[in-house]
């Protein structure tokens, strides 16, 4: 006998949360329960604003087809569907199919996207490898060049990702690089997407010896019906946000890839709830051992939904006090 459950969830934010131009006070996703003769397993799908091409109401509309669909014994073609939904409903069968290991990596880059003197003292405290990521682009690219190469001067064996969100032109990234001493440039794993065009970055990757990754441009491009990884040759590594990939198999087939490519894989948040964010740690251990990946934004919320992210002092929510929206 298969059951499904549909909930959905609203998490207050810390209020300082902003995305793409936008305070985000309130996240708001679905959770799924799936139910298989005594065997459950769950999933999140949580539309980003601003980033998710799908809103709540279209994964809603895909959501309950998919459910009926599963209750009567079909499995889903994750081609058809929206990135959040093809992600979350590909994590509640693994889950259930008991796919999914319960080991995870909970130790994330720790992001600092405002004040550097809060950051520095507890990357000095740190134990074993040291790595940070940064958001840069907010401020001067002058600013945020210095504040970088102060960290990486501080703290000889720090290493640095640093994230653009292709906030820069040509002349404005070249400006930051331009801060940053030759010799530490190695230390700074990867900078995401420092341009607005990847065609601009992949240059400024050439012509300051420093490293870059592929956010955003990934997302763009996997939705393509040729795309093809090979086509990324020369990039260092590719940040996969599940929610806004899509399926289970979708990332471990870019993962596999990558691995055969050399190009380093990062399993990275869309700000999902903790239970989301605990199954991406559970997926990135599962796929990526040796990797640290991008999980630090429990932080940006004020509870935690159901499953607990270790050493998070947040109050937790139940998912039984959530909406239950539809059942079958
Ligand atoms: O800027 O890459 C981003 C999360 C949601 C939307 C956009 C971004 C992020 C993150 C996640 O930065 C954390 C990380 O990648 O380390
Ligand atoms: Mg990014």
């Amino acid at each position: 006998m298969r059951s499904a459950k549909l909930y959905r969830y609203a998490l207050p934010m810390d209020s300082g949360v902003i995305l793409r131009d936008n305070r985000l006070k309130e996240r708001e996703g679905f959770i799924i329960e799936l139910n298989d003769n005594g065997r459950v397993g769950r999933g999140e799908i949580a539309p980003l604003p601003g980033f998710s091409t799908e809103t709540m109401d279209e994964a809603y509309t895909q959501l309950i087809e998919q459910l009926t669909s599963w209750k009567q014994g079909n499995m889903p073609d994750y081609q058809l569907l929206s990135s959040s939904v093809a992600f979350g409903l590909s994590m509640a069968l693994l889950e259930l199919e008991g796919g999914l290991p319960v080991e995870g990596v909970y130790r994330s880059a720790p992001l600092c996207s405002g004040d550097p003197d809060e950051l520095l003292p507890k990357l000095m405290a740190m134990e074993g490898k040291k790595v940070a990521k940064i958001k840069v682009g907010l401020y001067e690219p002058i600013r945020d060049g210095m504040v970088a190469n102060l960290f990486l001067e501080s703290i000889p064996d720090l290493n640095l990702r640093l994230d653009a969100n292709r906030a820069w032109t040509k002349e404005k990234a070249l400006k930051f690089a331009s801060y940053i001493t030759p010799s530490f440039r190695q230390r700074i794993e990867f900078i995401e997407e420092p341009c607005e065009t990847p065609g601009d970055s992949f240059s400024f990757a050439i012509s300051t010896g420093i490293a870059i990754a592929w956010d955003e441009t990934l997302q763009h491009s996997v939705r393509k019906p040729d795309f093809q990884l090979d086509d990324f040759n020369g990039v260092k590594t590719i940040i996969i946000k599940p929610t806004l990939i899509g399926s289970v198999q979708l990332c471990i087939a870019l993962i596999t890839r990558a691995k055969e490519l050399g190009i380093k894989a990062v399993i990275s948040s869309s700000i999902e709830s903790s239970l989301g964010l605990t199954q991406l740690a559970r997926f990135a251990h599962w796929q990526l051992p040796e990797e640290v990946p991008g999980l630090d934004t429990i932080g940006l919320f004020t509870e935690q939904l159901e499953v607990p992210w270790p050493e998070c002092q947040l109050p937790l929510r139940k998912l039984a006090d959530q909406a239950l929206i539809w059942q079958a």
